[in-house]
């Protein structure tokens, strides 16, 4: 292709992290990265890229955002080609995404005690998926996993959890439909401790009825797991649906209110062409994003890195011929 002969790659591919975002890739992001390939840098220029970033799902107030800055950064360095700007861009792009970034704290695993990590976010994100590739990714590092279905709303949320155990070969404290929450993540913990396990993933419903049901019952969960754990949960992981975009940017808000989130999960990254969610949920909910969803196999989880993530909207094996 021709747009990927001005645009210097700095960092290593990020093979899942591309595969997630070919659609973002040859659709949107294409056209974006065309509007380089104009002579001069004119107000045209910054009118197409707004609707095009707007169309890619950065939302309204983030292009904005990073429009200014884009502006400002051109002043300041006297950018007078438009390859130059589409860097600057590129560094724009990266300086955002890593305002959520920096407030990521080191996660400390310690042997003998339990790492609780609470999963929430609204029905059919990819929770019980994302748990599922977590407990893999723990695993691939030695960790021994250990599952609690605290969403007892759904009997079929219980049993796809089930399966998941089952196909992990991962223990997995279950009540009946129905059950208290708190009930079954209080024998999660003292399984946690009798089978020593130093992952313990906590499933929940997506019920957003009130807020305020919401907080009581997370607050709930969370005494019943400081009975065992001061500290836990150590993650409490709010997963996001890439495809729902806007909307569900204003969902995930209501649960941010509602619950102290630490760490963020964009799941069916693949699902979608319009990649740019990222953008929006690093500059509005301002918390870290730690993973990203490019599929449905349980392996198709990927660590957030704000440099290989921008870079795999402009670049990707069939680019780079
Ligand atoms: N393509 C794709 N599908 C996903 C991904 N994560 C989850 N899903 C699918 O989304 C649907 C809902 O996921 P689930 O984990 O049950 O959501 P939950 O209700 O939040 O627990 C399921 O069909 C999953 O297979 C992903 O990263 N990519
Ligand atoms: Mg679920």
């Amino acid at each position: 292709m021709v747009f990927s002969r001005l645009f210097r790659r700095r960092a290593e591919p990020e093979p899942k992290i591309e595969a997630g975002l070919k659609k973002t890739r040859r659709g949107i992001f294409k056209d974006i990265a065309n509007l380089f390939e104009r002579s001069e840098i004119t107000e045209d220029l910054f009118e197409d890229l707004e609707a095009l970033l707007i169309q890619a799902d950065l939302g309204v107030e983030t292009t904005l955002e990073l429009l200014d800055n884009l502006r400002d950064r051109i002043d300041r360095e006297r950018i007078k080609q438009p390859a130059d700007a589409r860097e600057a861009l590129r560094t724009e792009m990266i300086a955002l995404l890593e305002n959520a970034t920096r407030n990521r704290k080191i996660k400390i695993y310690q042997r003998g005690v339990p790492f609780v990590i609470l999963v929430v976010g609204v029905n059919g994100t990819g929770k019980t998926t994302t748990i599922a590739k977590l407990a893999k990714y723990h695993q691939d590092q030695g960790r021994n996993v250990m599952l609690v279905a605290g969403d007892t709303f759904r009997a079929a949320a219980i049993d796809q959890l089930k399966v998941w155990g089952e196909r992990l070969k991962v223990p997995v404290i279950a009540h009946d439909p129905g059950a208290d929450p708190g009930a079954v993540v209080f024998d999660g913990m003292q399984a946690a401790y009798n089978r020593n396990a130093d992952i313990l993933l906590v499933d929940t419903a997506g019920r957003l009825h009130t807020k305020y049901n919401l907080m009581e019952e997370l607050k709930k969960i969370r005494k019943v797991m400081q009975r065992h754990v001061a500290e836990a949960p150590q993650e409490v992981l709010l997963v996001i649906d890439a495809t729902t975009g806007q909307n569900g940017l204003v969902q995930a808000k209501k649960f941010a209110e509602a619950v102290e989130i630490t760490d963020i999960a964009i799941a069916k990254l693949d699902g979608t062409a319009r990649g740019g969610i990222a953008f929006a949920i690093a500059r509005e909910l301002g918390t870290p994003i730690s993973y990203v969803g490019t599929g449905e196999q349980v392996t198709a989880l990927a660590e957030f890195n704000p440099v290989t993530y921008v870079d795999a909207l402009f670049f990707g094996e069939e680019e780079e011929l």
